[in-house]
Order: structure tokens, then sequence, then C-alpha cells
């Protein structure tokens, strides 16, 4: 027996040649991805898209085209260029925004994939599975997987809000299932907010539910609730790089709302600037109130009340608030579920420079 490595050989060559004539491999032919977390680096672009942009494509799809049998929903997608031809703004997490003036109907449907949805402007009425949930702006709203849900309006006002959507994860699994409610918004069969009536204190549970269920049972979220906890949390604590952030959660778990999407609401205080850190898990934020920026990877990237910035798994982000009076309010959804329950979940804390990075380009230098 020789010693002698075959490795390079010719025989070896013939060999990797007849396995790959029967489909077949040898594992030692290619290198194993061997990255430490701390080398691991984003795999495309950030991307940011300003409402300055974004809201007068939303009026023009309003003169072009209406919800129901023409386009069944009035929705504007935020793609990141950086996974073009998918349509995500990150590889996991469709972004988009959904307009309905007075009197439209945006018919019920059901689908595998889920949706979070965060109301903007205006008040719409969202069916989920025949529970009317009114939404008013800064209220969360769940539509779980395969529950029926459809919107409407009965305002004299165009209500606009944001629909966050796990399509790419749910197309990834071959997973996608959808079928059309046979006319109109399905009919109200619970109370008005009645998820909302038995959980929403947060707290307080009905005795007979001690269940712990996979998908939140409570499907609206106040922004009243919601900024109040807010301020509260902000009177006792912060953290190190999200500040005073609170995770929307399953009232029965106290774990995230949904299996697939997370999603938190955080206030950046006036003159606070976040340590940096990088995670597996990649996000989608708005900015609901005041104005900043964030570093990513170096780069400045500088939003105002209105703009959406999606952020890679695996980019150094810290954030900023420029103001010394004014709070940044920051909605934003995640797939860190899938991660976690995948055992796949990593956190690198940015360790240099006291944990802030130093910004080689601005968003408009690096990405145009
Ligand atoms: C969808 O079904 C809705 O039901 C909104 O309101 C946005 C974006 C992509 C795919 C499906 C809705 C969507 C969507």
């Amino acid at each position: 027996m020789t010693t002698e490595s075959k490795l390079n050989s010719p025989e070896m060559e013939e060999f990797y040649n007849d396995l790959a004539g029967m489909n077949m491999d040898a594992l030692w032919h290619h290198n194993f991805p061997s990255q430490t977390a701390a080398e691991k680096s984003a795999p495309y672009q950030p991307c940011r898209w300003l409402w300055k942009d974004i809201e007068p494509m939303i009026w023009r799809a309003g003169d072009l085209v209406q919800p129901g049998p023409e386009s069944h929903r009035r929705v504007i997608q935020l793609k990141n260029p950086g996974l073009a031809p998918m349509p995500g703004a990150t590889h996991t997490l469709v972004l988009a925004l959904q307009l309905v003036y007075p009197g439209e109907v945006a018919p019920s449907h059901r689908h595998t994939p889920t949706a979070i949805r965060f109301m903007l402007k205006g008040k719409t009425v969202t069916m989920v599975d025949g529970e009317p949930i009114t939404m008013n702006p800064g209220d969360l709203v769940l539509t779980p997987n395969w529950t029926w849900h459809g919107h409407t309006n009965e305002t004299n006002e165009p209500a606009i809000w944001i629909d966050n959507l796990d399509v790419p994860i749910v197309g990834a699994l071959k997973a996608g299932i959808h079928e059309d409610f046979p006319e109109g918004l399905d009919p109200s069969t619970k109370m008005p907010d009645e998820s909302f009536r038995r959980f929403g204190s947060g707290h307080l549970r009905p005795i007979k539910s001690k269940k712990a269920e996979l998908i939140s049972p409570l499907h609206s979220y106040p922004w009243e609730q919601t900024h109040q906890a807010l301020h509260e949390l902000a009177s006792v604590e912060a953290d190190a790089f999200d500040d005073v952030a609170l995770e929307y959660t399953n009232p029965t778990t106290g774990g995230h709302v949904l299996p697939t999407l997370a999603c938190q609401i955080q206030m950046i205080r006036p003159g606070v600037h976040t340590k940096a850190h990088k995670h597996s898990s990649s996000a989608v934020f708005h900015v609901y109130k005041g104005s900043g920026h964030v570093i990513v990877d170096g780069v400045k990237i500088a939003w105002k009340e209105g703009d959406f910035f999606s952020l890679p798994p695996w980019c150094n982000h810290e954030f900023v608030n420029d103001s010394n009076s004014e709070e940044l309010v920051l909605y934003s959804s995640t797939d860190q579920p899938v991660f976690e329950a995948l055992g796949l979940w990593h956190e690198l804390a940015y360790e240099k420079n006291g944990g802030h990075q130093e910004v080689v380009a601005t968003y408009e230098e690096r990405y145009g």
C-alpha cells in the first residue's frame, strides 16, 4: 500500500468523471462551507425605498386598477435589486403596500403564506376568518396561514397599509396553496375584533385557554397599547443593539406571533446611537415616526418618516437617531422564528471600536 496522495492524479480525475456520468460525486471533491460567524458576510445588498418615491406610485396604481376581479389586490411590492429576479425585499420576506379607496372591496381569499399588516393611513376593516378587524394607523393585524381574508374601506378617506408576507419561505418549501372565496368578503361570523376581546389585555387570558398555540389566536394589536408599552419600557430598560424594543407576542406562549414571521416595534430615543451586531435572520423596517440613519456594513443609510429598508442576513447594523428631541420609531418584521425553530439563529456583536463601525460610504455612493 502506498502513502503517496492520489488526490491530483489522473486516476482521480477519471474517478470524478465516471462518478459524474452516473449522477454521483465525491464529498472530498469540494470544499465544505467553513466560514466562522465572524467571517460570514451579507449574501446580497441592503435596500432602501423612500416614501417620496413610493407614495406617487401608490396613487398612480389607484388611477390604473381596482381591487376585485380586475387585480384582486392593488399592491405594490418593494423588490430588492440584489435578489432579482426574485420579488422579495429579503430572500425570505415580501414587503408590499396596499391601497383601498372608500367603497372598494379587496375580495377574500386564503393561502398558505402568512401576512402581517401594519396600518399607515386611513381606516379599513380586514375580515380574518369571519372576524371583522378594524385597522387604524399604527395598528398591526395578523392573517395567519390559510385564514380567509379580505379588506374593505367604509370611510371617506383612502386606506394604505404595509403587507409583510413569508411568500419566499413557503415557495422554497413548495407549500404554496391559494383559494379564492366565491365572491366578495367572507361573511362576518364573529364579533368585531373578537380575538382582541378574548386576548387583547396581553397578561390576562380566558380561563379555558390554557393551551400553547403555534399561531397567535390574537389577531389585532392596536397602536394605542403598543405606543404606551414602548414608553413604559423606555422608563426602565434599553437594549445595546435595538434601544427600546418590543416584540409583538402570541399571548398563549409569550413567543413569536407566527411560526415563520415575527414583528417588532422599537424606539431609538433622541440622540441614541446603538451598538452594531449581525445575525442569521433578515428583516424589513419602516420608519413610522422620526428620522435618523442606520449603518450597514459601513454604509450610512439615511431615513426619514415613511421610508423602508431591508436588512439581509449577516450585515453588521447599528441605529442612530439624529434628532436630540424627536423619537425615532421603527416597525419591523423578520424571519427569525424559522431560524430559531431549526436551531440556526446566530448573533454576533461587533467588537471593534467600542461596537461602532467606521462609515466608509453613503447609500447613494455605494448603490446609486
Ligand atoms: C396578498 O394576498 C395580500 O391578501 C397582500 O391583502 C399583499 C403580496 C404578495 C402576495 C400576496 C392580501 C400580497 C399578497
